[in-house]
């Protein structure tokens, strides 16, 4: 926190403008002794300065630098942006020069994570900036934005008064326990302050399972034996002849994947090779990796020729994936081959084919269902989307459920006390507020640099 950072927050490459970002008590010094222009410490807040980055004596670039004065800053340091000429040299350079001049490179993150430090913003927040960075659809925008502003922080907030305040009830109860015009507390009061919450914590949990979906999108995995059509169901979803497809058995051997936005939520598609018995070396290890997949996937379209009946390979591979949320398409609909029976209960099963494209907005339909997705409501998005924070919710559920036990077994309240106190505990190592590092962590390695 002593040092003074530097990044580029816009991605390298070649675009207009490159922002370099520098961050901490000696940015303004340190930018200074490269600048050439109007004296930086002189100036105002919140203004902007023209004036070239020198290396000595060799100009590097024209530029435009922006001074923001702590506190009322990103970082809550004192901070300067460099607004360079995009592109690799000139960018790489002035980065360079901010170093020899006494910066040091920011790691992952790290002007988010001084922002939290700092106390500007909680760890939920923090979570919020990341998230909108990342967002590829609208919902998973609003989604971040509502967790930047602080509103989900403000329902686990509180939680964590609702909580104190019954800690509060008990420590009086404790502390005074002669006097009888002092709140009792009794088991029963504890039980029904507790319920309240554990309503509370129950919906967030819910809606977070959701927001999952929202945040990183489902991924499905096409699964079937070799040419019964999953390359030519992927191109046709993806609206893209992105896998090869061809009448050869084995033709796929690699994973293909590609992306689509259904009602705002991304479906990662991956196309695998036909799942076979296989003397080719090639081959065999896409089977494998198809194969490894299965666990990663959160839904199987599982593909069937619809002339042909099931034999042994499909009937072992549905058993691998008996557990896994699964949609069955009989392809090839079109033939002339009368179709065959197929014997699968409990299942959802569409049909049709990708040369007239019958039964794919079928396929999409029943998608939707399956992850109710037409259910996401926007209006109420106060959840959690980082899954370490959504299992430290589960925990307290867990210990609620505890406490009800032995409240009904009538433990003695100062027991009872202990699993309440860890409940206000794990409130705030989900917004950060006991600065557990590992999750600290956790939440800024993913974070990309120069934010
Ligand atoms: N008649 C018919 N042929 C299809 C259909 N879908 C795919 N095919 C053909 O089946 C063969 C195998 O298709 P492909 O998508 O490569 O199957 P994969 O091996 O499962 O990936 C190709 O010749 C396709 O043109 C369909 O719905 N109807
Ligand atoms: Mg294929």
């Amino acid at each position: 926190m002593e040092d003074t950072i530097v990044a580029i927050a816009t991605p390298l490459g070649t675009g207009a403008i490159s922002i370099i970002k520098i961050s901490g008590s000696e940015a303004i010094e340190i930018v200074s002794k490269v600048f050439k222009g109007k004296n930086l410490n002189k100036q105002n807040s919140h203004t902007i300065h023209y004036g070239f980055i020198m290396d000595e004596k060799e100009k590097i670039d024209e530029v435009l630098v922006s001074l923001f004065l702590a506190p009322k800053t990103y970082t809550k340091e004192d901070i300067v942006e460099i607004n360079c000429h995009g592109g690799i040299a000139t960018t790489n350079r002035i980065l360079e020069v901010i170093i020899k001049a006494g910066a040091r490179f920011a790691e992952p993150g790290e002007f988010t994570k001084r922002a939290y430090l700092n106390g500007r913003i909680d760890l939920i927040e923090a979570e919020g900036v990341m998230d909108l960075i990342e967002a590829k659809t609208e919902k998973m925008r609003k989604v971040a934005l509502n967790q930047l502003d602080g509103n989900v922080s403000k329902k686990i907030n509180e939680l964590r008064e609702n909580i104190k305040a019954i800690l509060a009830n008990i420590e009086v109860n404790i502390d005074y326990p002669e006097y009888e015009d002092e709140i009792l507390i009794t088991n029963k009061m504890i039980k029904e302050q507790m319920k309240i919450i554990n309503t509370k914590i129950a919906k967030i949990v819910s809606a977070s399972q959701q927001g999952k979906i929202i945040k990183e999108g489902i991924k499905v995995l096409i699964l079937g034996k070799p040419n019964v059509g999953k390359s030519s169901i992927l191109n046709k979803l993806l609206n893209e002849n992105k896998a090869i497809v061809t009448n050869i058995p084995g033709t796929t051997r690699d994973i293909v994947e590609g992306t689509i936005n259904i009602e705002g939520i991304l479906f990662k598609i991956t196309d695998t090779a036909g799942i076979r018995k296989t003397n080719n070396l090639v081959e065999k290890i896409g089977v494998k990796k198809s194969v490894e997949l299965i666990s990663e996937s959160d839904l199987i379209i599982y593909t069937i020729e619809k002339s042909k009946e099931l034999d042994e390979e499909d009937i072992k591979i549905i058993k691998k994936i008996k557990n896994k949320p699964k949609i069955i398409f009989l392809n090839k609909n079109d033939s002339k081959i009368k179709s065959k029976e197929i014997k699968l209960k409990n299942e959802i099963i569409v049909e049709g084919n990708t040369i007239e494209e019958d039964g794919l907005k079928e396929l999409k339909e029943k998608i939707i269902n399956l992850f109710k997705l037409d259910k996401l409501e926007e209006k109420d998005f106060n959840f959690l989307t980082n899954s370490n924070q959504i299992a430290l919710l589960k925990k307290i559920v867990s210990i609620s459920k505890n406490i009800d036990k032995k409240l009904e077994e009538n433990f003695p309240i100062d027991i009872i006390e202990i699993d309440i106190k860890e409940i206000f505990n794990i409130l705030g190592f989900i917004i950060g507020e006991n600065g557990d590092q590992e999750i600290i962590n956790y939440i800024f390695k993913n974070f990309c640099l120069g934010k």
